[in-house]
């Protein structure tokens, strides 16, 4: 192919790119306008290089006029998550999309790669509009934790330096690297439990301050002024380190003097 027929040819290939990344990027941002934890830290994509393309097509003996069938990554993008589980759900958002269809799915993570690799590839067929009409191309999606996305670079570049023949030393040197990326999301994985278990007790212990210092409200504006401040010097005692039982006890005594007077 000369080189004005893969531009051509590259041209749906960038359009996706700039697509995919503009649609997961905006997923992140609704989470975070709704306040909500985000499973996407941040995305990324590129298009492959010719070279790399030519060299890959060579590699796995495909004629050049078959690449778009049969290279999946020439579009690829690559979503990154803080945790483990936060794949899962990328990959659920994925599956439910009506603008995408996925082909198949490459899970790296529960087959680890001998190279030490992990990452969950998933290929699509996405539509791209060109000026002519819809076409078709295939999209290869990375979505990995910072750990592993942090060990495939640097693997990575040296896979490019020592030109795919990285030396023996080196190479178990990456393999323990690898056992300490997987460690640390295993760690990580540990505290998002604790952060998740802290945020729901943050939220029940607010909803339940809001109902007293609610009925509190109530009770001064029926003029019974004297429980009232007893009622506040309770709840001012109770809202820096109050527990939930303690908090909820003080509810149903407010409860309790509320439908005494009504
Ligand atoms: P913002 O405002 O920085 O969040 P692009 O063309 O820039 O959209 P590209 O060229 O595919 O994207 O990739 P690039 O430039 O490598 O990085 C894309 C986005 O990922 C950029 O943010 C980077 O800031 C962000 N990014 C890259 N590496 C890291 C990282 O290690 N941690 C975090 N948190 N973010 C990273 P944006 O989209 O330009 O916007
Ligand atoms: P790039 O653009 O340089 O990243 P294969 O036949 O195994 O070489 P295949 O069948 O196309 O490759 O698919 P596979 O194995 O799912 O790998 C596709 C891509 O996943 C690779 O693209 C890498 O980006 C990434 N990947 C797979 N294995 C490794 C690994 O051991 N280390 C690192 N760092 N990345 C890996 P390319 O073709 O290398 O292109």
């Amino acid at each position: 192919m000369a080189i004005n027929e893969w531009n051509d040819f590259l041209i749906p290939y960038e359009q996706a790119v700039d697509e995919l990344k503009v649609k997961f990027k905006s997923i992140r941002r609704e989470y975070r306008k709704r306040n909500e934890y985000s499973p996407i830290e941040f995305v990324t994509g590129r298009v492959k290089e010719i070279s790399s393309i030519i060299d890959k097509a060579n590699k796995l003996d495909i004629p050049l006029d078959r690449v778009g069938y049969e290279m999946e990554d020439v579009a690829g993008v690559r979503v990154m998550c803080q945790f483990v589980d936060d794949i899962e759900t990328v990959v659920e958002i994925m599956r439910k999309r009506k603008d995408m269809q996925i082909m198949y799915e490459k899970n790296y993570i529960t087959n680890v790669k001998a190279s030490g690799y992990r990452s969950h590839h998933v290929i699509i067929k996405y539509p791209v509009n060109m000026s002519f009409g819809e076409k078709d191309i295939l999209a290869e999606f990375q979505i990995r934790t910072l750990a592993m996305n942090f060990w495939a670079t640097i693997e990575h570049s040296l896979n490019y330096k020592y030109k795919h023949e990285i030396p023996n030393n080196i190479k178990l040197k990456l393999k323990m690297a690898a056992d300490a990326a997987f460690q640390l999301d295993e760690q990580m994985l540990e505290i998002k439990d604790e952060i998740k278990d802290a945020q729901r007790l943050f939220e029940v212990k607010s909803s339940l301050v809001s109902h007293i210092i609610n009925n509190i409200l109530t009770l001064s504006s029926m003029g019974k002024f004297a429980e009232a401040t007893r009622y506040q010097t309770q709840i001012n005692k109770l809202i820096e380190e109050g527990e939930v039982f303690e908090l909820s006890s003080l509810l149903r005594d407010t409860e309790r003097t509320l439908q005494m007077y009504k």
